[in-house]
C-alpha cells in the first residue's frame, strides 16, 4: 500500500470511531445507566498526534510518538457542550493533559488539535496527570492535578513525591500556573479538590494526605482543609472526612474524585476505595455527601461500591481499576459520570441528580460486620416479603 492508502485507512478507522454512536447497554441497577463504548480511548487520538504525515520524513507512514492510554479526566458542561480534560498517557509513560468535546456527553467526543501546555514552574517535575476542574464562583476555571516528581532523598530509582499542581483558565486553552499546594501536616498529595465555594471566605480543598507515594500510611483518608489565596495555596490543619476502615472497600485508601455536586440536601462526592487482595489492589467508586455549611462534616454515606469494574472494564494496564475525577451536570438534572477503566481507557455512566441524591441519602451505611450486614438484609428481606404478600 501507498502512504496516501495507509494513511487513508487509518484516517477512515479514526472518523468511524469518533462519529461512532453510543448507546446504553442493558445493565440495571436503578440507580444509573452504563454505555456500550468507551467515550475516548488511545485510538481517539488524532493521526496527526502519532505519525508524522509527510512521506519523505516517514516513509512507511509509523506512528513516531504513540499514544498508550487516555484516562482519568475532569469533565465541565460550558454553554451547551461537554468538556473533558483528558489524562493521556503517551508511548513513553508521561501524561498530558488534553480537551476533548462534545455535543451530547456520551459520544462524539474529539480531542482539539494541541494538547495543553501547562507552564514550566518546577524542573523537578516529571508528570502530570488526573486534573479535577472546578468552576469557582470567583470567576475562574482551576485545573488542581497530581505533580509527580523523583524522590530525591531515595537511592530507590522508582521512589516519587506527589503533590497537588495547580493552573486556572478563562477559556481551557491558556492556563496559568499557580505555586502548587502545600500541606503543612502532610509530605504528599494526591487526589485534590477544588469545591466551587468558598467557606468562611476561604478556598476549599478536599485533600488526601499521605505519607508516601503509594501508601497514604497515617493519612486516615479524605480531608478538608481551608487556604486564604489560591495564588500562594497553604493548608495547615486537615480535617478527615470520609475515613479510611478496616474491611471496607476503602480500607487500603481512599481520595476524592469527581468536583463534589451541590444538591439542595448537601454536596455529593463520587469518590474511590482501595482495598487488597490476592490479584492486587482493586478500585471501586462510592459516594458520600457533606454538608452544605460544614462540607468537611459527612452527613451520608451509603454502604459499599457505587461502582466497580465490570466485563470488559476490569482488564487493561492496571487491572481491576475504576477511577473518576469528573461528572457532568446539565441544566435539566442529567448527570455524566466519566470514569477509567483499569488506567486504560474513558466511560460515561448517567443518572439524574434526584436519582442520585435518594441513592446517597436513602441507602443504608454500612453497619461495618458480617453479623451486622446480614440482620440489615433480613431486616430489609421481611420488611419486601411482608410488603408483597400483603
Ligand atoms: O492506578 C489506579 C490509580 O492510582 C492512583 O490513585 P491513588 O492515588 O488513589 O492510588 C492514581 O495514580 C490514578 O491515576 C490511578 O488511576
Amino acid at each position: 500500500m501507498t502512504f496516501n492508502e495507509l494513511y487513508e485507512e487509518q484516517r477512515a478507522k479514526y472518523e468511524a470511531l469518533v462519529s461512532r454512536k453510543n448507546e446504553k447497554t442493558d445493565f440495571y441497577n436503578g440507580i444509573f445507566n452504563r454505555y456500550k463504548n468507551p467515550v475516548l480511548t488511545r485510538d481517539h487520538a488524532p493521526l496527526f498526534w502519532k505519525y508524522d504525515l509527510n512521506p519523505k520524513t516517514n516513509p512507511f507512514f509509523m506512528e513516531r510518538l504513540g499514544i498508550n492510554a487516555v484516562l482519568n479526566s475532569g469533565a465541565l458542561y460550558l454553554n451547551g457542550k461537554f468538556y473533558l480534560i483528558a489524562r493521556v498517557e503517551g508511548a513513553d509513560r508521561k501524561s498530558f493533559f488534553a480537551v476533548a468535546e462534545s455535543e451530547s456527553g456520551t459520544d462524539g467526543f474529539r480531542f482539539w488539535d494541541y494538547p495543553v501546555e501547562l507552564p514550566d514552574m518546577y524542573p523537578e517535575e516529571t508528570n502530570v496527570y488526573d486534573m479535577r476542574v472546578t468552576q469557582h464562583e470567583d470567576g475562574w476555571i482551576y485545573g488542581v492535578f497530581c505533580s509527580e516528581s523523583k524522590d530525591t532523598s531515595s537511592s530507590d530509582l522508582s521512589a516519587a513525591v506527589a503533590a497537588a499542581g495547580i493552573v486556572r483558565t478563562k477559556d481551557l486553552r491558556t492556563w496559568e500556573r499557580l505555586p502548587n499546594l502545600k500541606t503543612l501536616r502532610s509530605p504528599q498529595q494526591r487526589n485534590v479538590v477544588l469545591l466551587p465555594e468558598f467557606v468562611d471566605g476561604k478556598y476549599a480543598f478536599y485533600t488526601r494526605p499521605m505519607d508516601g507515594f503509594i501508601d497514604t500510611g497515617s493519612g486516615g483518608g479524605i480531608g478538608f482543609g481551608l487556604c486564604d489565596d489560591i495564588t500562594n495555596a497553604v493548608i495547615d490543619e486537615e480535617k478527615i472526612t470520609s475515613c479510611r476502615k478496616y474491611h471496607m472497600i476503602t480500607e487500603v485508601k481512599n481520595g476524592a474524585g469527581a468536583v463534589p455536586i451541590k444538591t439542595a440536601k448537601g454536596w455529593i462526592h463520587i469518590a474511590h476505595g482501595v482495598r487488597n487482595t490476592a490479584a492486587g489492589l482493586r478500585y471501586v467508586l462510592y459516594c458520600f455527601a457533606t454538608d452544605l455549611k460544614d462540607p468537611s462534616k459527612v452527613i451520608a454515606e451509603p454502604s459499599g461500591m457505587f461502582l466497580g469494574p465490570l466485563g470488559g472494564e476490569r482488564t487493561g494496564d492496571v487491572s481491576n481499576v475504576v477511577f473518576t475525577n469528573g461528572a457532568a451536570v446539565t441544566p435539566d438534572g442529567t448527570v455524566y459520570i466519566y470514569y477509567a477503566s483499569s488506567d486504560t481507557r474513558l466511560h460515561v455512566a448517567t443518572t439524574t441528580l434526584e436519582k442520585l441524591t435518594d441513592y446517597v441519602f436513602n441507602t443504608p451505611r454500612d453497619p461495618g460486620r458480617s453479623v451486622d450486614c446480614v440482620k440489615q438484609r433480613c431486616g430489609f428481606i421481611k420488611k419486601n416479603l411482608e410488603f408483597i404478600n400483603n
